[in-house]
């Protein structure tokens, strides 16, 4: 069952009732000020940091779902209605919701009134749009009054939601004209403060929650509306909110739109002000009158539509299959754009509040968002070296306000540092910008310690090539990829948590997953060095990976398929042997990506068991048969129940490593297969099922062994965005930017005639056309660059601006 669909020319999802299974939304902004938005207006608002500088709030986990957004309310006489349903879920006439790139635009009616809400975060400013557009459908004059509404957090989101006995008496507003400014903790010395404005005159406002509501009552049936009048209340303290009350009179057929403005105002920290609470307005009253006008707002849409038009041009396709074109061209893209901007810290499913950017987590969303924009690659790859240390490891995770590591997480997750050369290595690839790695980077964010970025890379492969457990496999650490395989947590007492607590690295449970690693990009770090001049070091590399090959390819190998890992008392993990945890996704996809085993077999014969063993209709499931005991010496993944997360659940991050190993054994319609069953436009139709937004990836689907068998959870903010991109772009439709030159070698399903593809890369326009005459799955046999063959299959830079003509015929 479907609940909107895709309109592809416009590059929006439309959402035709409000009844969705889950709330399903968007983001806007893509800078320092974003907004969540619902398909019913809920969500909220942050600048930069959604735990320190949350400007409006959310209640998570409550009920009715959703609690809390931009509301207008519109009083139409008894009737009381909200264009987007919530919150007083009047029903309407009509409905649709239409999210699109960087904007929402919801749409009701009631009694022959529409109402259309088009909410955005401009280009370059701090502030989120909403225009109310208001059209009388009836043939008499209609007059109805409008109330906007929300709630305002008061900044730090964490405190907001647990200090109630500072909080219940700090917060102040201030109105002015039509501008309601919220300026708690101004009087600290602070230097920011909010304002919510409307271009129009006012008929009355409220700024006190309790007054707008009135007591004991909730955002459904707020008083104020019900008597059609505000109260002119002025907060202190408790629940500052920001109310505006509108009447309007239009006459038949016509419209009238409202503009509001939720801005946010930081002042140079130098600037000085009049007295305590005296805030600065006069930037206030810059950005509201930026917004004033009908034709500023359209100008403002018009630079966000360019803005992702152009983003988005870099990589598009056009193939037989219309649900491949419109998420490669969009909304993966767009996925990817969006984890960019909020690594795991706000959405529907991630509080805002928690993880700040994973170093892991980041290095892998930039592999999916590296082509689109570059220049804040380069600046992101910084940040996440500095918080390296000097010994290679790397804290999982740092703060992206201060950019400093977080010490309460500390280090250890052993995969951490190898995948701070895969990112340098994508974006190496895609700017051949080799000046990166001669910058002064810090270990620790220590200054004293800067080296240049080669040497960062240098420490990683490091790290792993002097921490390796008995086998001779990398160690693990307190955790690989999968953050609940925490071998070294077996003296955890109860209630402790897993990845905190406990050895955090022992010297005998180790990874199948990380040598993998080491493979892959070690062999990346070996190219690296040979294009620096550094041959001979890049042969010691490739001498360290070659020996790690080995070591998989006994120590590692099954007989059937790579084993996971060594436990701490060397026992093997995702073995045979094992009574459950027999086989595992991870070092499957990683090894054969990673080249090992693809001449002599043990690749393809991997690959098989993952089809026999973990494959299902909706995805392949992390590993089986899941485990139904509780197994402290595993850490956290046994206190899953089977099917959920990393117990059996659909991982939708590391399906894309086995559909990319498929393309490197040549199986282009296993590949393309694996694709669709994690892909949302292709499973659009069982939105009942999967429940999560049909036009973006979530990171789990529950597996088999759940009893909710392919119901999807935690949309948004998943490595699945990029790893799925890298797998379609890369793998499947085969253009890899490498060190050498763009590579284009493609794998197909065999009944596919071709493609075209324009990518944008290093400057220039490559227009390719793929031709598949003989049906084949892979295989390049001729290619022409402007109408001239040239040998093999790899494209060398040309200089920027130029169009180059690519025809590629497979065989
Ligand atoms: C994983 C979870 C795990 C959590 C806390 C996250 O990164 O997604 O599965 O439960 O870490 O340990
Ligand atoms: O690899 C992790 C990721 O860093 C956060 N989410 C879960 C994944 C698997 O455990």
């Amino acid at each position: 069952m479907k609940f909107g669909h895709f309109s592809d020319t416009a590059r929006e999802y439309v959402i035709t009732t409000p009844r969705t299974p889950l709330p399903w939304i968007n983001y806007l902004g893509s800078e320092a000020f974003f907004s969540l938005v619902s398909h019913t207006a809920g969500g909220y608002s942050f600048y930069k940091d959604a735990k320190l500088r949350r400007i409006t709030r959310y209640r998570y986990n409550n009920v009715p779902a959703d609690s809390n957004g931009r509301y207008y309310y519109i009083k139409d006489g008894d009737t009381v209605w909200n264009p987007g349903w919530q919150p007083t879920q009047t029903e309407l006439d009509s409905y649709e919701c239409r999210h699109g790139l960087g904007y929402s635009i919801i749409t009701g009616k009631k009694n022959s009134l529409t109402a259309k809400l088009e909410l955005f975060v401009p280009v370059g400013d701090n502030c989120e749009i909403d225009r109310l557009v208001l059209t009388n459908e009836s043939d008499a004059p209609k007059s109805f009054t409008v109330f906007s509404y929300l709630e305002f957090c008061l900044w730090n989101a964490v405190d907001d939601s647990t200090n109630f006995q500072r909080n219940f008496s700090t917060g102040e507003v201030e109105v002015e004209g039509s501008t309601i400014y919220h300026k708690t903790e101004y009087r600290e010395r602070r230097n920011h403060y909010a304002l919510f404005t409307v271009n129009t005159p006012i008929d009355g406002f409220d700024t006190s929650r309790d007054a707008f509501l009135g007591a004991w009552r909730s955002n459904a049936n707020p008083e104020v509306v019900e008597n059609g009048r505000c109260t002119n209340s002025v907060a202190h303290g408790w629940a500052p909110v920001g109310v505006h009350q509108v009447n309007v009179t239009l006459q038949p057929g016509k419209s009238r739109s409202l503009i509001f403005v939720l801005g946010y105002i930081e002042n140079p920290e130098d600037e000085k002000w009049a007295a305590p609470g005296v805030i600065n307005k006069t930037r206030a009253q810059a950005m509201a009158a930026r917004y004033a006008t009908d034709a500023q707002v359209d100008a403002a849409l018009a630079r966000l539509h360019d803005h992702w038009n152009n983003l988005l041009s870099t990589y598009s396709v056009k193939s037989s299959d219309e649900k491949l074109d419109r998420m490669v061209n969009t909304w993966n893209q767009y996925q990817c754009m969006v984890t960019f901007n909020m690594s795991r810290s706000a959405s529907y499913y991630e509080s805002g509040t928690g993880r700040g950017m994973g170093f892991r987590d980041s290095c892998q969303d930039l592999l999916g968002f590296v082509h689109l924009i570059p220049a804040r690659a380069r600046e992101r790859i910084l940040d996440i070296a500095a918080t390296q240390f000097p010994d290679g490891s790397a804290y999982h995770q740092y703060q992206p306000l201060t950019k400093k590591g977080n010490m309460d997480i500390g280090s250890g997750f052993n995969d951490d540092p190898l995948w701070l050369i895969a990112a340098v290595y994508a974006y190496l690839g895609e700017t051949g910008d080799y000046s990166i790695l001669d910058e002064p980077v810090d270990f620790d964010n220590d200054h004293s310690l800067a080296q240049p970025l080669l040497e960062h890379l240098r420490r990683s492969f490091g790290y792993l090539r002097t921490h390796k457990g008995p086998h001779g496999l990398p160690l693990i650490g307190r955790a690989d990829w999968n953050d609940c395989l925490n071998l070294n947590c077996f003296s955890k007492e109860p209630g402790e948590s897993f990845q905190t607590t406990g050895p955090s690295e022992g010297p005998v449970a180790e990874s199948v997953f990380i040598a993998g690693m080491y493979v892959k990009y070690g062999n990346q770090f070996a190219e690296i060095l040979d294009s620096t001049g550094h041959t001979d070091e890049a042969a010691a590399v490739r001498a360290e990976v070659a020996e790690m090959e080995h070591t998989v390819l006994t120590a590692g190998w099954d007989g059937k398929w790579f084993r996971r890992a060594y436990d701490a008392f060397g026992h093997v993990i995702g073995g045979e042997e094992c009574e459950e945890g027999k086989i595992f996704i991870e070092p499957q996809g990683m090894c054969v990506m990673a080249g090992i085993g693809v001449d002599t077999g043990e690749a393809v014969t991997a690959l098989q068991s993952v089809k026999d063993k973990l494959d299902t209709k909706y995805g392949i499931v992390l590993l089986q048969p899941a485990y139904t005991k509780y197994h402290l010496e595993l850490g956290e993944i046994s206190s899953y129940p089977p099917g959920y997360k990393e117990n059996a659940g659909i991982f939708c991050h590391n399906n894309p490593w086995v559909s990319c190993a498929e393309t490197v054994v040549g199986h282009g319609d296993r590949a393309f297969e694996i694709y669709k069953k994690t892909c949302p436009a292709y499973i659009e139709d069982i939105s009942e099922i999967h429940r999560t937004e049909p036009y973006v990836y979530s990171q789990m689907v529950a597996g088999r062994d759940a009893a909710t068998f392919g119901e999807a959870k935690n949309s948004w903010l998943t490595g699945t965005a990029a790893w799925t991109f890298v797998d379609v772009s890369q793998y499947i439709l085969g253009i890899q930017p490498t060190l050498a030159g763009l590579k284009i070698d493609p794998c197909i399903p065999h009944e596919m005639d071709g493609f075209t593809l324009r990518r944008v890369w290093r400057g220039a326009t490559y227009e390719i056309v793929v031709e598949n005459p003989d049906h084949l799955e892979k295989g390049v046999k001729a290619m022409t660059v402007d109408g001239k063959p040239v040998s093999g299959n790899i494209l060398s830079p040309v200089p920027a601006g130029s169009t180059v003509e690519v025809k590629v015929v497979m065989g």
